[in-house]
């Protein structure tokens, strides 16, 4: 990421002046969008990168991309959709709900699309915060991140694979020009995206290798079309939708006791795994190459009924010996073997602890979010700020994250704080918040205490939940209620605040940076 903000000889207009700016257009960055045009706070716009609403959802359009979650529960609770027409949604269903809200709530209009932010720089002499994105230069009072933690595709450190010929892409950034219809295709990783795209293109090449470091837990998919009763019922019947929408959260929250708790109630979930095995799959030696060598839940527990079957054809085949070259048309395996491909999928899942985002994020004292991840881990106070991050609030952030349930249930949650937040800023004229340092120590203490016990500290994997500090930064580590309870109201006693009338008057011309921002003005 580069920055220069010294040289003011291109700019051609000042900066748009704004009071918050939120950062990206998903589930999260949406909902604050719809929250703050609801409570009347209209001075906002959303910076989307991408040309559409959506976020990962937008973006994932992978041959099989679905939820692994019932799509009554993951939905707005204040956007119900009477109209899923399954109970697990695919990805265009997704992304229509997620347009059709984006219509209905009218906030299309605060959206500045194609806005890929390059950088985001508190300023010290101004109090606001300095956004540089490819559609122009902003400021604002506060800055919501909604960036999600599974928006950077993390392409593996695999040598030879910038020189492969053929053709190559991310899971995540599916290339629909290309037909895969006959070719011998290798796809690395065995992740949630891999064990769906895999039987959605296993009968239509001519090869698959499917390359395994990993084997993952897979329990059955009880997906289904919603009949034309149920689906009269949702649209009709009052209470019906949220009776289910109830009834699903409470099913998926009493995993929460083995995972976070006690993970050996979990091994009855690895019978119903290994039945699945069995089931699928009638070659031996690779039932036994399938099966995993960590506690179920140690990784996030994938759902399939068709991956197994897909595994067991004969134009399939899973290498579980390590990649230690790729060829320009072939990819060689440590046992020497070399599978010659036409095309290679690469379904290795997200920088989520590692963001490149965050390196263009610029705190108190320029350093950026980044830095301070590294030193001190990815922590921060309730997911939604971090100390050093001044009028900054994070939406998806640190120890959010979920592997049970729905993320629209704890974005929700996030989202009630930071519009607190906001109210509550506005209601005490604070001009400058920023979470106790001491404040975000403790909580963190607190919640990787809390995660001691887990199944993902303790369940014998290595996982992309961990930091590099071996801590579980990415995870909520016990019932979503309670995290519900703890965002209900913001905390002003947590947080060092200044009053507006208190802050020291912009010095002009102290700095570069400042030049800028006080000629803006
Ligand atoms: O990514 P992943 P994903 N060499 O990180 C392997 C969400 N999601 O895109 O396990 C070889 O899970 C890696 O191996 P290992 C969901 O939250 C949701 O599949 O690290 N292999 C693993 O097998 C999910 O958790 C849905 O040993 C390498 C795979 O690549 C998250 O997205 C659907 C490697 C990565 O798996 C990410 O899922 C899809 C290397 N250098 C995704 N590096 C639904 O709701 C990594 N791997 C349905």
């Amino acid at each position: 990421m580069s920055l220069s903000v010294t040289d003011t000889s291109e700019r051609v207009t000042a900066p748009r002046q704004v009071d918050t700016v939120i950062i990206g257009s998903g589930f999260a960055g949406l909902g604050a969008a719809i929250k703050l045009t609801q409570k009347g706070k209209n001075n906002f716009l959303v910076l989307e990168r991408g040309s559409d609403v959506g976020g990962t959802w937008r973006d994932n359009t992978y041959p099989g991309a679905a939820c692994d979650v019932p799509s009554h529960l993951y939905s707005y609770s204040f956007a119900l959709n009477p109209d899923w027409t399954r109970s697990f949604s695919t990805q265009p269903e997704i992304q229509k709900y997620i347009s059709s809200v984006a219509r209905k709530y009218n906030v299309l209009s605060k959206h500045v699309f194609n806005s890929d932010v390059t950088s985001v720089t508190w300023d010290e002499n101004t109090h606001r915060w300095n956004i540089i994105a490819s559609t122009g230069e902003y400021t604002a009072k506060v800055v919501v991140t909604a960036v999600g933690a599974l928006c950077e595709p993390n392409l593996p450190p695999i040598k030879g694979i910038e020189g492969f010929e053929g053709d190559v892409f991310h899971s995540a950034q599916w290339n629909h020009d290309v037909s895969l219809a006959g070719k011998r295709v290798a796809i690395i990783g065995t992740g949630a995206s891999a064990i769906q795209i895999v039987p959605a293109i296993a009968d239509k090449v001519e090869r698959l290798d499917v390359y395994q470091r990993t084997a993952p837990w897979i329990l059955p998919r009880f997906d289904r079309e919603y009949t034309g009763i149920e689906k009269f019922a949702f649209k009709r019947i009052p209470g019906v939708q949220r009776l289910s929408r109830t009834a699903i959260y409470a099913a998926r929250e009493t995993q929460v006791v083995g995972l976070a708790k006690k993970p050996a109630l979990m091994r009855m979930f690895e019978v119903i795994a290994k039945k699945q095995i069995s089931k699928g799959i009638k070659d031996k030696s690779l039932r036994k190459k399938v099966t995993p060598n960590f506690r179920i839940g140690c990784k996030r527990m994938l759902i399939s009924n068709a991956y197994y079957p897909a595994l067991d054809r004969s134009n399939v085949d899973l290498v579980t010996d390590g990649i230690v070259e790729v060829k320009a048309n072939s990819i060689v395996s440590a046992d020497g073997t070399e599978r010659e491909i036409d095309a290679l999928i690469v379904a290795t899942g997200f920088h989520v602890t590692d963001s490149p985002a965050y390196q263009g994020i610029y705190g108190t004292g320029g350093k950026t979010l980044a830095q301070t991840f590294e030193e001190e881990g990815q922590q921060g106070y309730k997911g939604a700020a971090v100390a050093g991050f001044p009028n900054m609030f994070f939406l998806v952030g640190p120890n959010t994250g979920l592997g049970h349930t729905s993320m629209v249930f704890m974005i929700e949650s996030q989202l009630n704080y930071v519009i607190d937040a906001l109210d509550t800023i506005e209601k005490h004229g604070i001009g400058q918040i920023e979470v106790r340092k001491d404040v975000q120590d403790d909580y963190n203490a607190d919640l990787q205490d809390r995660m001691a016990n887990s199944v993902w500290m303790n369940g014998g994997c290595a996982s992309w939940y961990l930091d590099k500090h071996g801590n579980n930064t990415t995870l909520w580590p016990d019932f979503t209620f309670r995290f519900r309870a703890i965002t209900r109201k913001f905390d002003l006693a947590a947080y060092r605040s200044v009053a507006a009338s208190d802050l020291p008057t912009p010095a002009v011309g102290a700095t570069a940076d400042n030049d800028i921002e006080v000629a803006a003005q």
